[in-house]
């Protein structure tokens, strides 16, 4: 038996080393793993050993299978990330001889809308980030004061990688980098402030104001003595820019770990002027961006002493923003490659005259 066992681990360890793909594993797997593979075959041989050497025969069979397992795991880490690598070159090879028509592609409008909102921070002094698409459990959950088996955590369920990485649920999942990053700015007295846009995913029952994939922009001011009066000029001053007309809006408590007190910004449906549509199931409000002052324990993780420092933070709904902004009564809109809807954004500008759209 260890002489069959030894043999099928140098088998396995000669075909590994061929395998170029993900797929080629998966094939290696069944052939070694599956139910009719290489190593439940042995185990079945087991029955033919005299028992006083069954266990130790056992053991060996073991042995080569979690040796099979754990190598297939390594492989497979080691065979995602070139084929990530792969695809990417892939994508940035492109076809120069390709006719040019003289249809002219246009901005989304979330792309839009982001880089007026860019525009309106920058000026404010504010700095623009970019995060990860993929983050760990700490940076979504934990570094927000929201520790595992958290209520809070159902809020915002998203798709989980075999990496034990997560695709992020929301743009507050780089906090805590920021913060680190950005602390040599408070040590020399300048405040923190900064905005970081970014792409959010959740396990969501998809409707007219809900996408499983949407925007988001989050914004952070960290500095001594810093107040909700300054969050909420901050607030009003980026919806009165964004909008250029008088929109309604209301604050209400609201609940969310990472801060204290945290409040819900809700604005006055566009679409239907307040008296509740499919965009704002009914209730003729959207909630568009949360906000709130930054809890002490979220300072503490980002490494700031919250006896010394104060701060809020928001996180706005931009996929939503460009629902209200350009009248766009269904969110899967955005979401849906229709360059018939897409379209009517080409004669769209932005607000700073060197990204003007033509
Ligand atoms: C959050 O994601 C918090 N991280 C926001 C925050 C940041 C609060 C900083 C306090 C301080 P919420 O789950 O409510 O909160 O989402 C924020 C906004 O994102 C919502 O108001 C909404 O405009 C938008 N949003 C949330 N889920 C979706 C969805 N499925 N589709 C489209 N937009 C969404």
């Amino acid at each position: 038996m260890l002489e069959k066992a030894q043999q099928l681990k140098l088998q396995f360890e000669e075909k590994v080393n061929t395998a170029k793909t993900p797929a080629d594993l998966e094939q290696l797997r069944i052939e070694f793993l599956g139910k009719k593979g290489a190593v439940a075959s042995l185990m079945s041989e087991l029955r033919n050993v005299p028992n006083d050497q069954k266990k130790e025969a056992g053991q060996i069979i073991n042995e080569v299978k979690q040796f099979v397992e754990n190598t297939i795991k390594e492989k497979n880490i080691e065979l995602q990330k070139l084929e990530e690598e792969r695809l990417i070159n892939a994508a940035e090879d492109y076809d120069v001889t390709f006719p040019i028509t003289e249809e002219k592609g246009s901005y989304h409008p979330i792309t839009l809308v982001q880089r007026e909102l860019e525009d309106i921070f920058a000026a404010m002094g504010f700095s623009i980030e970019d995060y990860d698409e993929i983050v760990d459990d700490y940076h979504c959950f934990e570094a927000l004061n929201i520790p595992k088996h958290h209520p809070a955590r159902d809020m915002q369920d998203t798709y989980y990688l075999s990496t034990n990485q997560l695709l992020k649920t929301h743009t507050s999942a780089a906090q805590n980098a920021i913060l680190k990053k950005y602390t040599p700015e408070l040590e020399a007295d300048r405040p923190i402030r900064v905005i970081f846009p970014g792409r959010c995913f959740r396990n969501e029952k998809i409707d007219a104001c809900h996408e499983n994939t949407f925007f988001q922009m989050e914004g952070v001011m960290v500095d001594k003595d810093i107040s909700i009066s300054n969050l909420i000029y901050f607030m009003k001053t980026m919806l009165s820019e964004v909008f250029q007309q008088d929109i309604t809006v209301r604050l209400r408590p609201g609940f969310f770990p990472f801060v204290e007190p945290g409040f819900e910004l809700d604005i006055q449906c566009t679409i239907c002027g307040g008296k509740g549509c499919p965009s704002c199931k009914d209730s003729g409000w959207l909630e568009l961006c949360p906000c709130g002052m930054i809890h002490p324990n979220v300072l503490t993780a980002g490494g700031l002493d919250p006896e010394k420092y104060t701060g809020f933070a928001f996180g706005l709904g931009l996929t939503r923003l460009a629902m209200m902004r350009y009248g766009i009564k269904d969110i899967r809109v955005f979401n849906s490659c229709n360059l018939k809807s897409l379209s009517q954004f080409e004669n769209a500008t932005f607000t700073s005259p060197d990204k003007e759209v033509k």
